[in-house]
């Protein structure tokens, strides 16, 4: 079937919940255009856009939807195949209980974990949300970063207890996916679904994934390497790389990049 629709995101650079848009998008073959924008100057357009700051932001046929949530549930009411929604209502609710708990409980706190440690690595944060751009705006926004720390440590809370309770926070989403994870390794019934997808998305900042949308650059500094290690033989973690090598193909069906 012909894709009609002109579907556009407006997202951070390997970002956790841009993450979830985009794998909802690859999942279901969808062709897209991504804009790629910088965490900060980002503001200005995506409240022109939709009234508030965050992304992931879908304008689909030019009606921006903000929150992944609601992203990922207007791809599935107008592109239901392949499914993210189990059939089944119960496990349907179940599904969607885990996308909540994932979005509210963990995804807020593993970035605040992860930014505790890279809020001091400009030159990292910048290789991490600005590889797209061009040398000289690297090394402007690479200089302006220092200059923001104080608005970035407040916006996300990275001080005591809050870090520490953000660290915990991330072991609980590591243990909830190895103890909900069924023989088939899915959270909900026997086939992937929007909880799978959110699960490892969100978690995907604590692992070495190698998918390109997600991939740390390299070279990594020593607190980040430290911060990958400090999970790695978790089997939250062992779930997390495998869902993606399962289910995040490299080079999807609608693959967007000569739309990029
Ligand atoms: N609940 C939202 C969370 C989105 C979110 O936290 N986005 C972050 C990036 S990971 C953001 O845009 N931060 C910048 C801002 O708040 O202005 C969702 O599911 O989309």
């Amino acid at each position: 079937m012909a894709q009609t629709t002109d579907l556009e995101l407006v997202m951070f650079m390997r970002s956790h919940f841009n993450e979830k848009a985009r794998w909802a998008l690859d999942w279901k073959g969808l062709l897209h255009r991504r804009r790629p924008l910088l965490p900060g100057p980002h503001a200005r357009t995506v409240k022109k856009l939709t009234g508030q700051t965050m992304v992931p932001v879908l304008i689909v046929d030019g009606t921006p939807i903000a929150g992944s949530d609601r992203i990922l549930d207007e791809l599935e009411r107008r592109y239901p195949q392949p499914p993210l929604y189990p059939v089944d209502p119960d496990e349907r609710t179940r599904a969607l209980e885990i996308q909540k708990f994932f979005d509210d409980e963990i995804g807020p706190k593993i970035r605040r974990a992860l930014f505790s440690l890279t809020l001091h690595e400009p030159a990292y944060l910048c290789a991490i949300f600005a590889s797209h751009k061009s040398a000289p705006v690297r090394r402007l926004y690479q200089a302006t970063l220092p200059l923001v720390k104080g608005v970035m440590k407040r916006s996300m809370q990275i001080e005591e207890p809050h870090v520490s309770e953000a660290f915990e926070a991330t072991r609980r989403g590591f243990d909830f996916v190895a103890e909900h994870a069924g023989p088939s390794g899915h959270l909900v019934g026997d086939h992937f679904s929007v909880a799978d997808l959110t699960a490892a998305a969100l978690l995907a900042p604590g692992v070495d994934v190698q998918h390109p949308d997600m991939r740390k650059p390299d070279p990594k500094p020593e607190s980040i390497r430290a911060w990958i290690a400090r999970w790695a033989d978790h089997p939250g973690a062992t779930w997390v790389r495998e869902t993606y090598e399962r289910y995040r193909s490299a080079s999807p069906v609608g693959s967007s990049a000569a739309l990029r």
